[in-house]
């Protein structure tokens, strides 16, 4: 009689309690998820400065499988940098981020981090895409030696990287991005915040390394890119104005593109200018011609175009004074005096910009602008 009251006490009652407990528990040790959105986030202490951060994140798209080389980056770029800040960081994934990744990724974060996914809108096909098309055009690629040219996802990840990044609802919060990705090293000290150089300049879009895009991946960007203009004039810096930056990738006026771009791994960039009517006009109209699937459109040569066209020249920046590299380019300051040459661990000689295949000595030339004009340092 006893035993089978404790027992039907234990199964009412300590039974659901201790199921509760421990999900809860199993809840917690795996990091809170935010019900609503299915994103992630890992809260973190965080050493705070004595002093204002821009309203800024670094976002970075990766996979589980570059959780090393992830680390490796943000290593770097947490002892050159962020470790004085504490800027978020964000992350997003085609695929959901498995528990390795998070741990491993906001241990390392001097801020928060965030962890994301994307929805079929911003990695899929849009509904007037022939995907037959699409496949043997990549297969066609593929053949010809172009490079990516057979892949399938690296188009969902240009696409997304033109058109969706920065309206990812966990970017909503922010003014300015740093994109990051796997792999880069970051070789110098960066003694200065460029978020708040971006907003204390008014500053639009930052760069570091600019190079020729390989034409077989962009055969008719650049009819689409004219039509765009004569259908929407209101956007366009009128190329006799002097703040025009057309003029670099188009010496002959708009009518051949010359295949120069930044190089858009590295960017820093102004949020509301993504999101503008203007700019979204203009990715909608180059993704409704369907070059990001029939060809293989990258962001980078997308993001230099509507830089090039819509922008002035005095919104976008050089970051000259920030070492860069990304496999197989390095940028690597040379201004040992202004920098100290021990803050690097580049060799400047070795440096992307006096390349025959860098846009850089163009974009001086076309802007009348030197090296020097772009050290942040020695202004202060
Ligand atoms: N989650 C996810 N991220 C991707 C995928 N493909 C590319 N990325 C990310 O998108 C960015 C650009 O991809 P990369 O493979 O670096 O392309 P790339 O810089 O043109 O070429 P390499 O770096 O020379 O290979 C990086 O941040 C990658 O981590 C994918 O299928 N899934
Ligand atoms: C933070 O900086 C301000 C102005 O630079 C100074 O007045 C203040 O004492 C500093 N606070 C701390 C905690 O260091
Ligand atoms: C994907 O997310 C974006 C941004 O939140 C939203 O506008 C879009 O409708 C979503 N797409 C789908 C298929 O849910
Ligand atoms: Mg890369």
């Amino acid at each position: 009689m006893i035993n089978t009251r404790i027992g039907r006490f234990l199964l009412r009652v300590l039974l659901p309690i201790s199921i509760v407990c421990t999900l809860l528990l199993v809840a917690y040790q795996s990091g809170s998820w935010d019900a609503a959105s299915q994103h992630r986030v890992r809260y973190h202490p965080k050493p705070r400065l004595n002093g204002t951060r821009e309203n800024a994140a670094f976002v970075v798209l990766v996979r589980n499988e570059d959780l090393d080389s992830m680390r490796n980056t943000m290593q770097q770029l947490e002892s050159r940098f962020n470790r004085k800040y504490g800027y978020p960081w964000i992350f997003l994934n085609d695929q959901p981020f498995d528990d390795r990744f998070v741990d491993f990724t906001s241990g390392l974060a001097s801020g928060e981090t965030f962890y994301g996914t994307l929805n079929s809108t911003m990695w899929g096909y849009p509904d007037w895409i022939d995907q037959e098309k699409a496949r043997a055009r990549r297969e066609a690629m593929e053949q010809d030696g172009v490079i990516y040219g057979g892949s399938e996802s690296y188009r969902h990840m240009c696409r997304f990287q033109s058109g969706f990044f920065f309206r990812h609802p966990l970017l909503d919060p922010y003014d300015y991005y740093w994109r990051v990705e796997p792999h880069v090293n970051f070789p110098c000290d960066i003694d200065y915040d460029p978020f708040q150089v971006m907003r204390e300049r008014d500053l639009t879009y930052g760069w570091v390394i600019t190079i020729k895009e390989f034409e077989k991946t962009i055969p008719t960007l650049w009819s689409t890119v004219k039509e765009f203009m004569k259908e929407y004039p209101q956007y366009i810096v009128p190329k006799d104005d002097p703040e025009s930056l057309l003029g670099w990738i188009s010496p002959d006026g708009g009518d051949t593109y010359n295949l120069c771009h930044f190089w858009s791994n590295f960017e820093i960039g102004n949020l509301a200018w993504m999101r503008s009517q203007a700019y979204l006009d203009f990715f909608n109209y180059l993704d409704k011609s369907g070059g990001f699937f029939y060809e293989r459109w990258g962001d980078a040569p997308v993001h230099s175009i509507a830089a090039a066209l819509m922008l002035k020249r005095s919104q976008v920046h050089w970051f000259y004074d920030i070492g860069y590299f990304h496999n197989p380019w390095t940028h690597c300051p040379s201004e040992p005096s202004w920098l100290g040459i021990e803050k690097c661990s580049c060799d400047p000689s070795n440096s992307f910009d006096r390349h025959s295949w860098s846009c850089t000595p163009e974009y001086l030339d076309f802007t009348r602008t030197s090296r020097q004009d772009y050290l942040i340092a020695q202004r202060n």
